[in-house]
C-alpha cells in the first residue's frame, strides 16, 4: 500500500485496511482454501481474478442496487470501498440443492422455511431461487435461519428488501453466467446500509469464492458437482489420504497451473475480456 492504512481484518484469504474515516482497503491474497483449510502454496494471480470478477460484477449491477466499490488500484488486487454498518446476516441464494441446503433438506425436507418437492436429488435446479439467510459464525460455519429469525435480526421491512434485492441479483447474474456455460448453483452476498440508511452491496460479489461455480457441460444432478475452479486441488487432496485438518498439503506445480488457469477461464468466460488486459488494466472490468 502506498500510503498508511491500519489492519483491520482478516479473513482467510483477503485481508481489511481502514484507509479513513469512511473508507477501507480490501485485499485479495492469492491463498486458496480447500475443505475450509487454507492451503500453504498459492494460486498466482488469484485475487486478481477474484478481485476483477467481483469490479466487474458490481459494474454490472448497480442498477439493482448500489455498491460499495469506489475504486481499483492498479495492484489487481485491492478495492477501495465505502465503510458500510454491515448487516448481521448473510445473504444466501440458491438455484440447486447442494451444500448445507442439500443436507438440510435431507434432514427436514425444507431448507431455511422454504419447504420443498419430497423427491429432490443432490444437486438438482430449485424450481425458483430460493433466499436461505445464514447468521454470521465468528469462527466455524455459518448457521442456516430460516425468514422469521432473518427478520428478527434485521427487522421485517429491511428482511424483505434483502430478500428481494437478492434474489434479483441472483437472477441477473445466474442467467447471465448460464449463458457462458457456467451455472452459478449458489451465492452468499453482505449487504450493509451507508450513512443515509440506504440498502448497499458489499464485500464481493459472484467471485468463485462466494459462490458455487458448476461447469454446466459436465452438470448432472443426482451426484455431487465438480468444482471449475478447485476441482484439481480437491482431486489432488482425495489422493492423499489427508484427514482435512490443519496443516494442508503442498500442491505440486501441474495442480497449481491447472488451477489457475480454471480460475483465469472462469474470468475470461463470464466477464468476455483477456485476463492480460485486465493485468495491464483492471478498470476494463468496469465497461
Ligand atoms: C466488512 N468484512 C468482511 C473481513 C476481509 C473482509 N464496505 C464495508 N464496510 C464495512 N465493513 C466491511 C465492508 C466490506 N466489504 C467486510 N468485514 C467488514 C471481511 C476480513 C477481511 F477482507
Amino acid at each position: 500500500m502506498p500510503e498508511a492504512a491500519t489492519h483491520v481484518g482478516s479473513g482467510k484469504v483477503r485481508e481489511l485496511y481502514e484507509l479513513d474515516d469512511d473508507r477501507l482497503l480490501l485485499v485479495a491474497s492469492d491463498r486458496i482454501s480447500t475443505f475450509d483449510v487454507v492451503l500453504p502454496t498459492e494460486i498466482p494471480d488469484k485475487g486478481r481474478v477474484l478481485t476483477g470478477l467481483s469490479a466487474f460484477w458490481f459494474a454490472r449491477t448497480r442498477e439493482i442496487v448500489p455498491n460499495h466499490l469506489l475504486a481499483l488500484r492498479a495492484d489487481g488486487r485491492s478495492t477501495e470501498c465505502r465503510r458500510l454498518e454491515m448487516l448481521p446476516l448473510e445473504c444466501v441464494v440458491r438455484g440447486y440443492l447442494t451444500g448445507s441446503g442439500w443436507k438440510d433438506y435431507q434432514a427436514t425436507g425444507a431448507v431455511c422455511g422454504h419447504r420443498l418437492a419430497e423427491d429432490l436429488r443432490d444437486s438438482d435446479k430449485l424450481p425458483e431461487p430460493i433466499f436461505t439467510p445464514a447468521t454470521k459464525a465468528q469462527e466455524g460455519h455459518d448457521e442456516n435461519i430460516d425468514r422469521e429469525q432473518a427478520a428478527e435480526l434485521v427487522g421485517q421491512e429491511r428482511f424483505d428488501e434483502v430478500e428481494q434485492v437478492s434474489l434479483e441479483l441472483y437472477r441477473f447474474a445466474s442467467a447471465y453466467a448460464a449463458e457462458r456455460g457456467i451455472l452459478l448453483a449458489d451465492t452468499k452476498f453482505e449487504l450493509g446500509l451507508d450513512e443515509e440508511g440506504q440498502l448497499v452491496l458489499g464485500d464481493e460479489a459472484f467471485t468463485p469464492d462466494s459462490s458455487r461455480f458448476w461447469p454446466a457441460d459436465e452438470y448432472e444432478p443426482g451426484r455431487p458437482q465438480p468444482s471449475f475452479d478447485k476441482q484439481f486441488v480437491r482431486d489432488y487432496c482425495e489422493t492423499l489420504g489427508w484427514d482435512k485438518t490443519p496443516p494442508g498439503p503442498e500442491l505440486p506445480d501441474d495442480v497449481v497451473a491447472g488451477t489457475r488457469a480454471r480460475y483465469v477461464e472462469a474470468f475470461e468466460r463470464l466477464t468476455g475480456l483477456d485476463f492480460d488486459a485486465y493485468l495491464a488494466d483492471p478498470n476494463v472490468v468496469l465497461g
